[in-house]
């Protein structure tokens, strides 16, 4: 099959299960296409593949553009690959505004092309709530020839909103368990922790919806109790307070702050424990990646994180916000050798048996083929 992705190639999940998505199906023998403003992060880290090809989507300013118009230049993008390429089918990750993009391209071309598009999270829960947006999310979701969702969470809260009458269908995000894998994740944990102390982490693009603050306030009591490390990966516009927070709980020499890193799966085994107390999450990608490393993750129980973490076995769920109960859970699980053990294999299993990569791929490919008649 010819499939173009759209995606935003920033740090970020959709950008990322996009990539490995169109990776994966390159592999399988598939001709792929992305489009997007930049090569996706992880595209270019990795060796050549065949069947891989990247269009860049260039927005020429002009004088009046207070906002150039970047949807116009997608959807142009889209015209030209469909025609030059023989792309059968335009798959968009994040429906603002690539969903509207590939609808307009399609009508541009008069049919032909289908579209699919995967819904990830803030494109429904956040943004696409805003006035400003609702109208057009929900004129690209409704006219997709198909629509999916990363958890059962996200399509229940797109449901009869931005998608009235359609299907939804949930595929759940997926990883490629033989690179997260325990053994994999090399980095020493004596870089970090030279004295034995514990290391939590977090990984994020730091926007408020993480609740970084929360990530600080639970190092600080488990600091309080026990020498740990915190280390924060990733970066966005909250990690400047967070380090403030830091400092002002007076725990700061005990954060290390290590920015963008392109491969986490080398710094994740190195972790006792992976925080992400976020307000929403619609899957939590980021939680996936530290389980399928054996590392337990600590989590709000909001959106689609109880569909990935079960709480006690493969990880710990929480009330957003109550950061005694996160410190608490934290420290009786660090203080346990053996059930902390066993949450780490409990962790790694889910990850292998229910969210693979395979899994994902072979749904999607489906879904692909049932559309094209293929
Ligand atoms: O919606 C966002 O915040 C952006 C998006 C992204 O590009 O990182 O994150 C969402 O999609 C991820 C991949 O499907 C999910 O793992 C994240 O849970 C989800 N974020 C939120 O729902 C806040």
């Amino acid at each position: 099959m010819k499939i173009g992705i759209a995606c935003y190639p920033t740090y970020g999940g959709s950008g990322v299960v996009a990539t490995e998505l169109g990776l994966a199906l390159a592999e399988r023998g598939h001709q792929i296409h992305f489009l997007s403003y930049e090569p996706p992060l992880r595209l270019p880290s990795l060796p050549h593949l065949n069947g891989v090809t990247f269009h860049e989507v260039r927005v020429p300013p002009y004088p009046l553009f207070r906002y150039p118009p970047y949807a116009l230049a997608l959807a142009s993008k889209m015209v030209e690959v469909v025609q030059d390429t023989g792309v059968e089918l335009l798959h968009v990750h994040y429906a603002i505004p690539h969903a509207v993009s590939a609808v307009l391209a399609k009508e541009m071309l008069g049919g032909g092309v289908k579209v699919v598009t995967t819904l990830h999270g803030t494109d429904v829960t956040l943004v696409g709530q805003d006035k400003s947006y609702l109208a057009p999310t929900r004129f690209g979701i409704e006219r997709s020839d198909a629509v999916t969702a990363v958890s059962e969470h996200l399509r229940a809260q797109t449901d009869g909103f931005l998608c009235r009458n359609c299907t939804i269908h949930v595929i759940p995000n997926f990883i490629d368990t033989s690179r997260y894998n325990p053994e994999r994740c090399s980095e020493t944990r004596a870089r970090f922790a030279p004295r034995g102390e514990k290391v939590l982490m977090h990984v994020s693009n730091f926007r408020p919806v993480k609740r970084v603050g929360d990530v600080v306030r639970v190092f600080a009591a488990v600091q309080a109790e026990t020498p740990a490390r915190l280390l924060l990966v990733g970066d966005g516009p909250d990690l400047p307070a967070a380090e403030a927070l830091a400092e002002e709980l007076g725990v700061r020499e005990h954060v290390e702050v290590l920015g963008q890193q392109s491969s986490v799966e080398r710094l994740l085994r190195a972790a006792d424990l992976f925080l992400l107390p976020s307000e929403t999450e619609s899957f939590g990608l980021a939680a996936l990646e530290a389980m399928a490393c054996g590392v337990p993750p600590l989590v709000s129980d909001v959106g689609g994180l109880p569909e990935v973490v079960e709480d006690g076995v493969s990880g710990i769920l929480c009330p957003v916000g109550d950061v005694g109960a996160m410190a608490a859970r934290a420290l009786e699980l660090m203080g346990d050798r053996k059930a902390h053990a066993a949450m780490a294999s409990a962790a790694r299993l889910r990850a292998v048996e229910r969210f693979d990569r395979s899994i994902g791929v072979h749904a999607y490919e489906s879904l692909y083929r049932e559309l094209l008649g293929a």
